[in-house]
């Protein structure tokens, strides 16, 4: 049955993450995968969310089945981070939200009831992306093709280039938008470069999936959220995958989301029934501890304004080393100017490194990042920084 399977290429990332799993270099430093480490190099687990747990186990409830939509408390609190919990799109309840597997899983979600929406679309995605958007909607069955993004030499977007390429698709196109810190660059667009997105979205036509996985990891919940808003206030409907993975360091709960904005609350419940049949022939219902977790914060003042606290922390965390990452090339001897690095936000960095010079990071001095440049900068800490800078320089 199985002779002619063929074997099928690791992922990128997690790929990387066995090999460094398998180094012996007791110096080694994990900055490929996307993972927020403390400066003690531990995965944190944050106090909102123990408080949460313990409440939670102090009245130990039963675990039957959640609803094929999710927990209603938890969507109602993603509607309220998304677009605002006095938003028009909430109280007017024309946004159907669904928890979903990760973010990941809300993805999938927008891209299989696409699929049924918009048979032959063609799916955008930025140039480079997070990898698995475009094996995501491949295998939700889209060709999948980008739009310009990254300029390397000018260390930045090539707007002009983004702008041309959205201007050029066909009516109907989906285009996939890093709603704020864009995995794998580092590199956002600014708010007046957003205003002309959200125009040429809605002067060709094009279906705008904007994925927030780094939601407060760049300026603050409500600052990384802005985009939706102009979406919002140009009267488009749009889909919104919404991950916590990050922002409450829930990684391994898979707590996640996806939020359609409809044009009334009449079509909202449509579209929703429609999700529903895409969750319930996948996985039937979403799984309870993650999301039930996430609704306990969001929904106690107290919890929420720890958890606002705690990733304001992570954040200021990323920033400081991004600083430090900058000094500490100058004074290990980089001559050219890496300032860059904090002209970056949320968690990533595109280096500029060359692939053999991450190569040889990672041979020669165990240091981990991926082939195209890119270092999780939320993985540097005050211990492991001059050693990550004496290895850089000694490669550039
Ligand atoms: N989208 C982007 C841009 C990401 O970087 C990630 C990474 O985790 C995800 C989606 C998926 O998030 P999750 O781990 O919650 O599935
Ligand atoms: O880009 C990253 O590193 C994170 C983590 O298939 C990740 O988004 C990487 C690969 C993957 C799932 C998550």
């Amino acid at each position: 049955l199985f002779t002619a399977v063929e074997m099928a290429p690791r992922d990128p990332i997690l790929g990387l993450n066995e090999q460094f799993n398998a180094d012996t270099n007791p110096a080694k430093v994990n900055l490929g995968v996307g993972v927020y480490f403390d400066d003690n190099g531990k995965l944190p687990l944050l106090q909102c969310v123990q408080a949460a747990e313990k409440a939670m186990m102090a009245t130990p409830s039963p675990r039957g089945y959640l609803p094929i939509d999710g927990i209603a408390a938890y969507d109602a609190a993603v509607k309220g981070l998304v677009f605002g919990a006095d938003s028009e799109p909430v109280t007017s309840g024309r946004v159907a939200t669904v928890q979903g597997i990760g973010g990941t899983g809300g993805l999938k979600i927008g891209a299989d009831f696409l699929k049924h929406l918009k048979p032959n679309a063609k799916v955008l995605i930025s140039d480079p992306s997070w990898e698995n958007h475009r094996a995501l909607f491949t295998e939700a069955g889209f060709t999948v093709d980008t739009y310009a993004y990254y300029d390397a030499a000018k260390r930045g977007v090539n707007f002009d280039g983004m702008l041309a390429s959205l201007n050029a698709a066909a009516p109907g196109t989906i285009v996939v938008l890093h709603a704020c810190c864009h995995n794998p660059t580092g590199y956002d667009i600014t708010a007046a470069q957003w205003d002309q997105v959200v125009a040429a979205v809605k002067a060709k036509d094009l279906v705008a999936f904007l994925d927030m996985a780094y939601q407060g990891f760049g300026y603050g919940i409500a600052e990384d959220g802005v985009v939706i808003g102009k979406f919002v206030a140009a009267g488009l409907d749009f889909f919104v995958s919404t991950s916590f993975s990050k922002s409450f360091s829930l990684y391994g709960e898979r707590v996640g989301a996806l939020s359609v904005l409809c044009e009334s609350k009449e079509e909202a419940a449509r579209v929703l029934s429609q999700l529903k049949i895409v969750i319930r022939t996948n996985y039937s219902n979403p799984p309870i501890h993650g999301g039930a977790v996430v609704a306990a914060v969001l929904g106690n003042p107290e919890l929420r304004a720890l958890w606002e606290q705690e990733l304001g922390e992570m954040r200021v965390r990323i920033k400081a080393m991004r600083q430090k990452l900058v000094d500490g090339l100058k004074a290990a001897g980089v001559q050219q100017d890496m300032s860059f690095i904090t002209t970056q936000i949320g968690m990533f960095s595109y280096s500029g490194l060359s692939k053999d010079q991450m190569v040889r990071l990672r041979n020669e001095f165990g240091v981990y990042g991926t082939d195209t440049g890119r270092m999780c900068v939320a993985a540097l800490n005050s211990k492991n920084i001059d050693y990550v800078c004496a290895s850089i320089a000694k490669v550039m």
